[in-house]
């Protein structure tokens, strides 16, 4: 009978786990406030909780990428509608998505869907300008830093996380900054610095 009331008393613990929020700020390797940073968190728990995300555009106008950067959840469909009167051909080689989109105007029919979690770097075949990043996340606890280097997340349920950093600064291939991070339910405020970051 005894044997019961561990697993009940985590089952209450579950029902009952707190949202907490989390404070993050984010520094270049100057020790300077670092905005644009995509700042997420994850662990099973979280990618068991993301849902795809619904209406995300990555447009063309100006020959630039609007915006410069999207974060998504894994399982989004991505839209990338050609707000430029020259044709543009969208593609990119990266692990985490490879895809092209021939030379097109207007909004090609079928949006690309990004299943697999990482960074999602986009080229033009005929501006090669133009560069563009989408960073697949499989979590639905993500935010981005303000003008301060600050973002909070909030609502995130108590528990133990890997936060990481991604910054469109980073090199090519470089991952995310990877840290472990402890939420309980008062919440929790951390400082990180990026290095390496391109000029
Ligand atoms: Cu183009």
């Amino acid at each position: 009978m005894t044997r019961t009331w561990p697993a009940l008393a985590w089952l209450c613990w579950g029902a009952l786990a707190q949202a907490a929020t989390l404070q993050v700020t984010v520094r270049d390797e100057q020790g300077r406030p670092l905005p644009e940073a995509v700042v997420f968190l994850e662990s099973p728990e979280a990618a068991r909780a993301a849902k795809p995300l619904s209406g995300v555009e990555m447009a063309q106008k100006d020959k630039t990428f609007v915006p410069e950067a999207v974060v998504v959840t894994r399982g989004t469909s991505v839209q990338f509608p050609n707000r430029d009167t020259v044709r543009h051909h969208v593609y990119s080689f990266s692990p985490a998505k490879r895809f092209e989109l021939k030379l097109y105007i207007g909004t090609p029919a079928n949006p690309v869907s990004f299943d697999q979690a990482g960074v999602v770097v986009l080229g033009c075949n005929i501006h090669d300008e133009m560069i563009g990043w989408i960073l697949v996340v499989d979590t639905p606890y993500f935010g981005r830093s303000t003008g301060n280097g600050q973002v909070r997340l909030n609502d995130v349920p108590e528990g133990s996380y890997r936060l990481r950093v991604w910054h469109s600064r980073l090199p090519v291939g470089a991952p995310a900054l990877d840290l472990p991070q402890r939420l309980e339910a008062a919440g929790a405020s951390t400082t990180v610095t990026l290095r390496g970051l391109t000029p």
